[in-house]
């Protein structure tokens, strides 16, 4: 089947963080329609693609005009009368229009907004939801293993701890569902302890409490201790994942880590981190080193060993081709998939294609930016990628996407939504 895009605009909505951003709407011929909107990144890597802002006086800088105009101007004349179904093409089209390397002229955030509405569209015209057309010719879905946050620090918290975001994996949960209930009552006794400490001052950027610890390490005992609380076995039932965000405060084979008032080398810090590891359940652990210390991920990704998650966001942005590279290195063995550090659907693809090739995971991720919209999770079911990381279990652009799963579950007829097999994952045992 074929339908023709008839209009394309774009439009100003706003973001979790009260910052402008674009949605893309897409109608078709046949009057059904496509809209999604871009997200955006507070710890990004370099090599993502450009988030264009018009800087100046209004909304801090970050308003969004010259990539409403490039959807609104060039980009609706490109797609006007074009085939809504040929995905690869049309991405390919945007990306050469657009000219440049990093999508800075026309704006990665305008070209994952329309490219993600192109998919919508298509999904649309079929009468299907987006993950059944993401998915096409697949029969086996199943729901991804939620990754969630407990605690949000780094740039997500006023650089309140060093390390970014404290999460948690349901790694015993028999279904979606349950690995929901689990984290909800972790998220609660974790909100119920800092209470008891007098530490409780709402929430950060993505919905997890905010860390109002004296170190990194207090944080992860305060994880620990709720995991416990809520009355599930460190581990074995829910386990720790960390996002250290290094990028935000190493450069150069340094690390300051503010909280604990100190300066550390590339060793020292994978020193650190492999004694959270042994003294901890972790297992997963992303940008443990910055996005200039390669050598520091081959390092610490050799120590750490193949049983735990050695995620790469910042060093390969959603990039097939560093992906390859930072596997060939040894740097790392799963990948962050996010789209719009890639700026269109197929790009995104083919990172996700590039990790499966070289034998990582993957887990597809929110940003701290975001809104309503809730395409990561159709992206994930769609391509059957077995983790999902969109922050914290509070505050709806958010819960919007842990309620998609489970709308998806039931469309499936799925009792609660299926999970991989544990002995799928690194630390689930052969
Ligand atoms: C990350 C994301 C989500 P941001 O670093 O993985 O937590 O944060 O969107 O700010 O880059
Ligand atoms: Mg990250």
């Amino acid at each position: 089947m074929s339908d023709r895009i008839t209009s394309v605009v774009g439009r100003r909505v706003w973001d979790s963080r009260g910052r402008p951003t674009v949605e893309t709407e897409i109608t078709l011929a046949s009057g059904c329609t496509g809209r999604a909107i871009a997200p955006a990144g507070a710890s990004t890597g370099s090599a993502e693609a450009v988030d264009l802002r018009d800087g100046g006086d209004a909304f801090g800088g970050y308003d969004v005009q010259s990539a409403l105009r490039a959807v609104n101007g060039e980009i609706a004349a490109l797609l006007g009368g074009r085939d809504v179904m040929q995905q690869a093409e049309l991405d390919a089209a945007l990306i050469s229009l657009d000219g440049t390397p990093n999508k800075g002229r026309l704006g990665g955030n305008a070209l994952v907004a329309t490219s993600l509405a192109i998919a919508h569209a298509a999904a649309a015209a079929q009468e299907l939801p987006l993950w059944r057309h993401l998915g096409a010719g697949r029969e086996d879905f199943f729901l991804p293993l939620p990754e969630v946050q407990i605690f949000g620090g780094g740039a997500h918290a006023g650089r309140r701890v060093d390390v970014q975001d404290f999460m948690i994996i349901a790694v015993g949960a028999a279904d979606y569902a349950q690995a929901l209930e689990w984290t909800a009552e972790v998220y609660r006794a974790a909100g119920r302890l800092m209470a008891d400490a007098g530490l409780l001052a709402g929430v950060a950027d993505e919905g997890g409490w905010w860390p109002a610890f004296d170190n990194n390490e207090a944080a992860l005992d305060f994880l620990l201790r709720a995991i416990e609380r809520a009355g599930y076995t460190p581990g074995q039932e829910v386990a720790i994942s960390l996002d250290i965000a290094a990028t935000d405060f190493g450069r150069g084979g340094r690390y300051r880590l503010a909280r604990d008032a100190r300066e550390i080398d590339s060793d020292g810090m994978c020193e650190m981190l492999l004694g959270w590891l042994a003294r901890y359940p972790i297992v997963a652990i992303e940008d443990p080193l910055a996005e200039d210390d390669a050598e520091g991920l081959r390092k610490f990704s050799a120590a750490a060993g193949s049983g735990i998650e050695v995620v790469a966001d910042d060093f390969i942005c959603t990039n097939a081709s560093r992906i390859a590279g930072a596997a060939t290195l040894g740097a790392c063995n799963t990948a962050l998939i996010k789209p719009n550090q890639a700026g269109t659907v197929s790009e995104t693809r083919a990172a996700l294609d590039a990790a499966r090739a070289a034998g990582w995971q993957s887990i597809v991720s929110a940003r701290s930016g975001e809104t309503e919209d809730v395409s990561v999770v159709h992206l994930a079911v769609g391509w059957g990628v077995k983790q999902l990381k969109v922050g914290s279990f509070a505050r709806s652009e958010r819960m919007a996407k842990w309620n998609e799963g489970l709308r998806i579950a039931e469309a499936l007829r799925q009792t609660g939504g299926n999970l991989p097999p544990r002995a799928s994952f690194p630390w689930g045992g052969a």
